[in-house]
């Protein structure tokens, strides 16, 4: 029987898409990471981020605020639109790639409110593992049982599944090396941290105020640590690596550990 207890790899939106032009997919980068992913050998589930797909939608009409206005509901519809859309770039390049990758939609699956997952329907994407396929989540605009609306995104879903599954290690794709004491793109003195735990993270955290990636409707690498502390907690190490550089994400998924930030308990 198939051991379905899986890798969990997100692709972050900034590795996959051009943030500086709408609806740019980096299609060069997208099918290297393709054959990078065909490097796991047991059970994978793929989750990849909005990037230059459904943030600026999602900014636009301020999904992530909850429901406010009826002129919210074309954006709630072309935000998730916009997600199907790069789901779709991301399935192509992994079915080319040989992988059997298959498309899961989180805001049908994933109950959500107030902005936070309280249950998912997990038995559909179970059979998929078990019968060896690659279910490929992403971000999404869900329902929101609190506040209307939201947005659900790619690193919560990560941590969710991957308590609910009981993964045998996250890998996050990031396009710098993991976190910085403060933000490499703009400060040269920037230190890489490598390895946050419950005990060093306060101290982090305080120096990542300009964080990385700090635009996005959905917070930047602060949030992304907390949703790998708590999985932490919980028995599942993560590591924030560089997907934008070549065979890193490969070295990652065959088991290689400190190629950038690792997050765990201790
Ligand atoms: O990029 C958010 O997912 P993330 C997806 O993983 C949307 O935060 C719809 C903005």
């Amino acid at each position: 029987m198939i051991d379905i207890r899986p890798l969990i790899v997100k692709l972050g939106g900034s590795v996959i898409t051009d943030k500086r032009r709408q609806f740019t997919v980096k299609r060069t980068v997208l099918r290297r990471l393709a054959r990078e992913l065909t490097a796991a050998k047991g059970s994978l589930v793929l989750v990849h981020g909005g990037g230059s797909f459904g943030h600026p939608v999602a900014s636009k009409y301020k999904i992530a605020e909850g429901y406010g206005n009826p002129r919210q509901l074309i954006g709630f519809a072309l935000t998730h639109r916009a997600m199907e859309k790069l789901n779709a770039y991301v399935v192509d390049a992994l079915q080319q790639a040989g992988v059997p990758a298959v498309a899961m939609q989180p805001s049908a699956c994933a109950v959500v409110e107030n902005g936070r997952i309280k249950s998912m329907e997990l038995t559909p994407l179970r059979k998929l593992l078990k019968l060896g396929l690659v279910p490929v989540l992403y971000g999404d605009a869900v329902p929101d049982l609190g506040k209307g609306m939201s947005i659900l995104s790619g690193d919560q879903l990560v941590a969710q599944l991957a308590c609910e599954l009981g993964a045998k290690r996250v890998i996050l794709g990031v396009d710098v090396d993991g976190v910085y004491t403060v933000n490499p793109k703009t400060n040269k003195n920037a230190k890489l941290v490598q390895e946050i735990s419950l005990s060093n993270w306060s101290s982090v955290k305080k120096r990542l105020s300009s964080g990385v990636g700090g635009r996005d409707v959905t917070g930047g690498m602060a949030k992304k640590v907390r949703e790998l502390l708590a999985l932490a907690e919980r028995g599942v190490e993560a590591e924030i690596v560089n997907a934008a550089k070549p065979n890193i994400l490969r070295r990652a998924i065959l088991g290689e550990v400190g190629l950038g930030t690792r997050v765990v308990a201790r």
